[in-house]
């Protein structure tokens, strides 16, 4: 089996550090996305969406989209338990993995793909109009994330879980549009230094 990866990526990071919470160790086949290696023909034959990560299993198989490879690496080994336990759990995990994703994830992606100048090579035209009403969600989505976890240590409870790990990935990528947690957002604040500080973040 093997990830193709690209450090760059903020979805790729989300495999890698699952994996790192896993402990399970797959070799990393790097996409050098500037280079738009993503787009030839022989990573087009992979994944049509010509989009890291994509995991090549041993028979053929090839999985792409982040949080399935994340699924897959679930099933065949559940501990820790990285979607949630239980009915409500896993319920919870899912709901919040999805918000995280949606309201906070792709925002910053689009940011930055639409405003910043390095990024014009994967998104041609960037919309600058875009890029702004983005960077105003993200930074409207903030207060109203620091005061869900308010009352709880990870985004979807008491144990850590994907949610975590999308909700990282996002906020640490904030550093290319220079979108900072503002001070005052201090449960944010914890959450974010707490999921930096788990030597899974350095995946
Ligand atoms: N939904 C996909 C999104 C993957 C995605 O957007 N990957 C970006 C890197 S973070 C990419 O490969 N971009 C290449 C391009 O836009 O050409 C997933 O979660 O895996």
């Amino acid at each position: 089996m093997k990830l193709f990866d690209t450090k760059l990526a903020p979805n790729a990071r989300r495999v890698r550090i699952f994996l790192a919470e896993k402990g399970i160790s797959v070799p990393l086949e790097p996409v050098d996305l500037m280079k738009l290696e993503q787009r030839s023909e022989d990573f087009t034959s992979l994944n049509p969406d010509q989009k890291v990560p994509v995991l090549a299993l041993d028979d053929g198989t090839i999985l792409s989209e982040s949080v399935a490879i994340c699924r897959y690496f679930e099933e065949i080994q559940p501990e820790p338990a990285l979607f949630g336990r239980g009915a409500l759990g896993r319920a919870q995990v899912e709901m919040w993995q999805r918000r995280l994703e949606l309201e906070l994830f792709f925002p910053i992606m689009e940011t930055v793909r639409n405003g910043h100048p390095a990024w014009a090579v994967l998104e041609s035209p960037q919309l600058a109009d875009h890029a702004a009403k983005m960077r105003q969600r993200v930074l409207d989505v903030l207060p109203r994330l620091d005061r869900d976890l308010a009352d709880r240590e990870f985004a979807a409870g008491d144990a850590f879980s994907i949610a975590d790990i999308t909700g990282l990935c996002a906020l640490d990528f904030m550093r290319i549009p220079r979108i900072r947690i503002p001070d005052e957002l201090v449960h944010l604040k914890r959450w974010h230094a707490a999921l930096s500080e788990r030597p899974s973040a350095t995946a």
